[in-house]
Formats: C-alpha cells, sequence, structure tokens
C-alpha cells in the first residue's frame, strides 16, 4: 500500500513533529504489512475552535496481521501549539507490548516527548526480548527529564519523557523512537499467536492501559475546549483509546 501523499497538515507542522510522522510511516512500511484502517469518515480530517484559534487534527490509521490499530494523528492548535499522537495497538492474538509517543510543543520551543513500550501482562513486565534490546541501547541524556503524572503507572522502566530543549536533543528524541520501533517491529512480525487464556489476561492490560491513558487531563482538556465535554469523551473513548473486544 502506498503512504506516499503528504498531507497538508503535515507540511505545516513543527520541523520535529514532521519529520518523527515521516519516520514512523517509513519504517511501518519497511518493516510491516499495511493495509487500511478505516476510522468513520468524519473522524478523518476534523476543525474546531479552541479560544478564538482554529484546531485541526488529521488522521492516519493502519492495521496489519499483528497490530489491530496503528494511529498516527497530526494536531495544530492555531499558529502556535502542534501535538503528534502515536499509538500501535497489538491484536490480542499477540502478547506485544503497546508502542505510544506523545510530542507536545510550538514552533519555538517542544514542551512534551514521551515515548514507552508499554507491557500489557499480569506481571506488568516486558517480554525478554524487549528488556534485553531496551537495555542494550546507549544510554541517552537529556538537560529537562519531566516527571509522570499520577495516571501514568502503565509505562515501563524505558520510558521516557522529557522537554527537549536543542536541536541535538531532538534528534537524540527522534533516534530513541525510531530505535524502540525498529525493535518493536523486528519482534511483532515474527511473534506467535498466544492461547485464549493469555488473550484473555493481554485484554485486559490493554483496557487497563487505555482508561489510564482516558484520565489525561491536559489531552481531555484542548479537545473540551475546542468541540465540548461530549465529543472529547466520544473521541478519547473510541478514536484515541478504544478497549480491545475478544475476536
Ligand atoms: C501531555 N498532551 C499533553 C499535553 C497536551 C496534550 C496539551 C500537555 C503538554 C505538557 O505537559 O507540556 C495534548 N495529546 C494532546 C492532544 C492529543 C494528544 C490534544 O495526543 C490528541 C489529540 N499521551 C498520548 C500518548 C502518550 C501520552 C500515546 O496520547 C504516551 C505514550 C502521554 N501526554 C502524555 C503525558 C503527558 C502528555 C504523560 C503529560 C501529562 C501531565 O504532565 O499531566
Amino acid at each position: 500500500m502506498s503512504t506516499t501523499s503528504i498531507s497538508s497538515l503535515r507540511e505545516q507542522q513543527q520541523p520535529l513533529i514532521r519529520q518523527l510522522a515521516d519516520s514512523m510511516e517509513s519504517l511501518w512500511q519497511r518493516y510491516l504489512d499495511l493495509s487500511p484502517y478505516h476510522l468513520p469518515t468524519e473522524l478523518g480530517y476534523v476543525e474546531g475552535r479552541l479560544e478564538g484559534e482554529r484546531l485541526t487534527i488529521e488522521n492516519r490509521c493502519y492495521q496489519t496481521p499483528q497490530f489491530r490499530k496503528i494511529h498516527l494523528e497530526l494536531a495544530k492548535i492555531g499558529k502556535n501549539l502542534d501535538i503528534l499522537h502515536c499509538v500501535m495497538f497489538p491484536r490480542p492474538e499477540y502478547a506485544l507490548p503497546i508502542l505510544g509517543c506523545d510530542l507536545v510543543g510550538g514552533r519555538e520551543q517542544m514542551s512534551a516527548a514521551i515515548v514507552d513500550l508499554s507491557p500489557v501482562n499480569r506481571s506488568r513486565l516486558l517480554p525478554d526480548y524487549y528488556q534485553q534490546t531496551l537495555s542494550k541501547l546507549p544510554k541517552l541524556h537529556f538537560s529537562q527529564p519531566r516527571a509522570l503524572p499520577p495516571w501514568a503507572d502503565i509505562f515501563s522502566e524505558f520510558c521516557l519523557f522529557i522537554r527537549p530543549v536543542s536541536p541535538e536533543e531532538e534528534a537524540q528524541f527522534l533516534s530513541q523512537v525510531e530505535a524502540f520501533l525498529a525493535i518493536h517491529c523486528t519482534y511483532a512480525v515474527g511473534a506467535s499467536p498466544v492461547s485464549i487464556e493469555q488473550q484473555a489476561e493481554i485484554i485486559s492490560g490493554q483496557s487497563y492501559y487505555c482508561l489510564k491513558q482516558q484520565k489525561n487531563d491536559k489531552t481531555r482538556r484542548v479537545l473540551e475546549k475546542a468541540f465540548g465535554p461530549e465529543w472529547a469523551q466520544s473521541y478519547m473513548k473510541s478514536v484515541l483509546f478504544d478497549l480491545p473486544t475478544p475476536q
């Protein structure tokens, strides 16, 4: 499948966000067998108003044999706030972590950059392969690490949450996300389906992840101000973090 068409919103995004979106899509194309995942058409491209500024959201979604939904969302609020949101939800037949990434910032300065491979099994530990390969990645230094909010007990010990303060730190963040993605895709394409019992455990782990992410008030507030509380609740529950269902 071709994903080469360049979206109009992407061209206007902050450079790190644009680079990361391009890089993620090219890694997915290189490693995975992508097919389209259809969101309701009215949610592909959405516009609202936030305090007099225009909020634009553009969604791209894919699925693969191993992933139920790979969601890349770009959002822009006025001229000054750009957002990249990405989650790769594995199908419950595969014992795979959830890759999540969020970048929030303006033209001048990014304020939040987070990436994680989050475990969803009962022990809340990543599979050995991830544990081993992630521990071997070069240790990076960022001058402004950020503290996670209370709802964020879903993330792994490898979670990177920072405010990047220079082009060097932005480049390091980008390369860390690329490394996480390459490790994840390499493992995922070789993974075997698990038993029905294990699937039940995975569904409950993924559901816990989604319920916690739905508690992110910073995301909710942005959506509520532009589109109203009902729309925001429904968008968080059905597009950003919808719960998995048994196959
Ligand atoms: C933070 N997310 C934020 C912030 C905003 C958004 C405005 C505050 C920035 C800051 O604290 O500097 C907004 N994020 C959005 C919006 C969307 C979005 C509107 O994705 C989508 C339309 N969030 C995720 C995912 C992760 C995530 C997948 O969507 C992690 C894997 C994390 N975002 C995350 C965290 C914070 C954040 C941990 C900081 C929250 C806090 O400090 O309270």
